[in-house]
């Protein structure tokens, strides 16, 4: 079960702290110690048990199920979102996806022929809902020996079996974000312009705070105009500090913070950084600088560097991986506004050609609206 029930806000840590200006002098005295890395653990946990028996179909269905209203599937009054589980909210935020494709094989749970048109007609659909060729040709494929070899028959045991096949599909990219004791474990947030990397730090915030953490978080966004104010809004919702300075060096704002989160003692440090093309190459360099800077603090550092992919943005979200992962090594990817799109088939495009674990998806706006991928939520989320 999602246990995000223990809120242990920190008092003097979450506290708002002055921001202060950057000085030029700022190396640290003292050679900053080498975290000592104590023992890693979750810091999220995975919403599903990861080992599912083969062939058991019951099985793919969430844990969660039996907690599902269930209006949530077919209903499309938006519901009071807290009320949500959390298989259900995934569910509301595919909903743009699962209509489209749904829409197209809504035919098929009572048709009797599972014959090539049934085939292309699919693969039309899983690429409109931009699962891409590749992984589109693998999904179909797997599907046909299947059938073949398990002798379906209806289509309703086809959807279940094409479910089934995608959730193993995604399951390549559902790992979980693992926290290393280490003070202060920094994550370095890249994207391109208006992906979400700061209302996705605002809730990133809240989902670690909710899991006992302390952080701090480091307006990294030099460059756009209110990008501090907008990130000192979402630290004000948190209750957290935001490092900010009035003049514009990244790396030095982030140097700043991680020094200020050692000295504090806080757990977590989450750097926010100006939208970027891929296609700007001075500026993808810049986060390389970024991150040589932030090994000077720590060499370990960052722990975690996270892409944030626009789920509208389709297919150029794998040429942005390719790009940003050759500049700064991405660990972990974050995939937004998954609520507005009926794109979210990119996901299993991702699986299939850029497999980097996919951390949590954003289903809104709102501060909740960050969840945990879990393949099998999303395949369900998907198909239904
Ligand atoms: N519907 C929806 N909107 C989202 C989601 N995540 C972010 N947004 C919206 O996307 C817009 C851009 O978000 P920002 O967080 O400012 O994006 P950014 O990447 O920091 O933008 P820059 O700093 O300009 O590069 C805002 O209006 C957010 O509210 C989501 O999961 N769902
Ligand atoms: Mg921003």
């Amino acid at each position: 079960m999602f246990d995000f029930l223990k809120k242990i806000f920190k008092g003097d840590e979450s506290k708002k702290i002055d921001s202060k200006p950057f000085k030029k002098t700022s190396k640290p005295k003292t050679e900053p110690k080498k975290p000592a890395v104590t023992k890693s653990k979750t810091l999220i946990k995975e919403p599903n048990k990861k080992t599912k028996p083969k062939n058991e179909e019951a099985q793919l269905k969430p844990a969660k199920k039996t907690e599902t209203k269930p209006s949530a599937d077919q209903d499309d009054t938006p519901k009071k979102d807290e009320k949500l589980s959390f298989s259900e909210k995934i569910k509301q935020g595919l909903k743009k996806t699962r209509d489209a494709i749904s829409g197209n094989l809504s035919a098929l749970s009572f048709t009797k022929n599972i014959d090539q048109e049934f085939y292309d007609e699919l693969e039309m659909t899983l690429i409109a809902a931009d699962v891409g060729y590749a992984a589109t040709q693998q999904i179909i494929s797997e599907l046909k020996d299947r059938v073949k070899k398990e002798k379906l028959e209806d289509g309703a045991q086809l959807k279940s079996l094409l479910k089934k096949i995608l959730s193993e599909l995604l399951q390549h990219i559902e790992k979980p974000l693992i926290h290393i004791e280490t003070t202060p474990f920094v994550i370095l947030v890249v994207g391109v312009n208006g992906a979400g990397k700061t209302t996705t730090i605002g809730k990133l915030t809240k989902l670690l705070l909710d899991e006992g953490k302390s952080v701090l978080i480091a307006a990294g966004d030099t460059f756009r105009a209110a990008a501090k104010e907008q990130l000192q809004v979402w630290g004000d919702r948190n209750n957290v500090t935001v490092i900010s300075q009035d003049t514009g060096d990244p790396s030095a704002v982030i140097f700043d913070a991680m020094q200020s989160a050692k000295a504090k003692a806080i757990d977590i440090v989450i750097a926010d950084t100006a939208g970027r093309l891929p296609t700007q190459k001075h500026l993808i360099d810049e986060l390389a600088k970024i991150k040589k800077v932030i090994k000077k603090f720590d060499e370990t550092a960052p722990h975690e560097t996270i892409l944030v992919l626009d789920a509208n943005t389709g297919q150029n979200a794998i040429n942005q991986i390719k790009v940003f992962n050759e500049a700064v090594s991405l660990t972990g990817l974050i995939m937004t506004k998954l609520d507005g799109t009926a794109k979210g088939g990119i996901v299993a495009a991702i699986a299939k050609e850029q497999p980097i674990p996919l951390r949590f998806i954003g289903v809104g706006e709102k501060i909740d609206d960050l969840k945990i991928f879990s393949a099998e939520d999303y395949a369900e989320g998907m198909l239904e």
